[in-house]
């Protein structure tokens, strides 16, 4: 009895406790990112993260009249965590929106707590195509990689590429990316001699390499998450594929911004296609670049745009809800449309999910330095995964 008193007592403190203080939150609107800011897709983290507070640092910390919060969390891209520390940023932070997500399967963990708690998503990193079906809270400001397969499925087409092998990452990404790059090559007459596939993490390269120089294609399409490019472009040269006359062509998540300049004189000439380059040649860009140069001391790559346009979302979202969250955001989430330094960019109000040009690039040198120069570009394109 004396213990069930006591207990009573210390939750009405609690209470008490808490009342002037949410009152306070209430001048206070917090927007909870999730980021893996250690572990293998670290990268991702900070790309997203340095993004974040570029964008905070040019458009302040005041929306409607409020003050605002961004917290950032580290999930160490592990799905449990990601969907645990979602679920306090709902329950203890009482945040308006989450944000972030690093890979496919933390996306997918958070998005019933997105759906339940209607707190909307905006999923930065993560691209396989049925993410935003997962939740009608989530909206999606990085990629899909059906989008980015079919780009280059159709260069190969149209440039004498007959015969190919497609190597992915063994899991919801690299399952799109094989799919959509195989269906779209194959429909227009080449062929695919062989699907191969490597873990999520710690991948090993050499067994896959070895298979693909016996199947002699004329070229090797690939998809591999951002970070694992170095490591792959590495031992594709040190096997002597290159020297072997099988050309390289992937999505720009293998010739990633951020680890180009680490990749030396393999990755020259490999022609692949994504939404976004450092060397975009956009004024919006370039002082988007140089910004977030200044601020991080490394070239922002397609993960720190996913970030940076998320952010506008967010921002013009609660601008136009007056801070608030729920469904008055996420109504003022859909059908946004605005320049980014990717180029133009569409919310599609009924799939939330992103339309932007699709670049076709090769990497060149220029001033010694290994760039994504663009040279063609499937325009406004949807998500293919969407048009079933
Ligand atoms: C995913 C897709 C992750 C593309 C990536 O890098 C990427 C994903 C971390 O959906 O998990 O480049």
């Amino acid at each position: 009895m004396t213990i069930r008193r006591h207990l009573l007592a210390a939750a009405a403190l609690a209470l008490l406790a808490a009342a002037p203080l949410a009152q306070a939150q209430s001048d206070t609107v917090k927007i909870g990112v999730i980021l893996p800011m250690t572990g293998q897709q670290a990268s991702t983290g900070r790309q997203i993260d340095g993004a974040i507070k570029l964008w905070v640092a040019q458009n302040g910390k005041k929306i409607a009249g409020k003050n605002v919060e961004v917290i950032v969390k580290d999930d160490q891209s592990l799905p449990d965590q990601t969907r645990r520390l979602a679920q306090e940023l709902v329950v203890n932070d009482k945040v308006v929106a989450l944000a972030g997500m690093g890979i496919t399967p933390s996306a997918m963990a958070t998005a019933p707590i997105a759906t339940q708690s209607k707190t909307p998503l905006v999923v930065m990193a993560a691209a396989t195509s049925s993410i935003t079906e997962a939740s009608p809270f989530i909206v999606r400001s990085s990629f899909t990689l059906p989008q980015a397969a079919v780009g280059i499925a159709e260069w190969a087409n149209k440039n004498g590429i007959k015969k190919t092998v497609t190597l992915v990452a063994d899991y919801g990404p690299g399952f799109d990316a094989e799919k959509y790059f195989a269906d779209r090559v194959t429909l227009n007459g080449g062929q695919v001699l062989e699907k191969l596939r490597t873990p999520l993490r710690a991948p090993d390269f050499a067994p896959v390499l070895q298979k693909v120089r016996d199947a002699k294609p004329d070229a090797l399409f690939v998809f591999l998450p951002s970070g694992q490019g170095a490591a792959f472009m590495k031992q594709f040269a040190e096997r002597g594929l290159d020297k072997a006359g099988i050309r390289l062509i992937a999505t720009g998540d293998v010739t990633d911004d951020d680890q180009l300049a680490d990749m030396g004189d393999v990755a020259l000439g490999v022609v692949n296609s994504h939404h976004y380059s450092a060397a975009h040649p956009s004024a919006l860009n370039k002082k988007f670049v140089a910004d977030f140069m200044a601020m991080n001391k490394f070239r922002p790559n397609f993960m720190a745009v996913g970030g940076y346009d998320g952010m506008r979302i967010i921002y013009k979202g609660l601008e136009a809800s007056k801070g608030a969250g729920g469904e008055a955001l996420l109504a003022a989430m859909k059908g946004q449309v605005f320049e980014s330094p990717r180029g133009p960019v569409l919310i599609d109000a009924q799939t939330r999910d992103i339309v932007h040009d699709m670049y076709i690039r090769k990497v060149e040198k220029k001033d010694g330095q290994l760039w994504n120069v663009e040279f063609d570009a499937i325009k406004a394109m949807k998500d293919p995964g969407k048009q079933k």
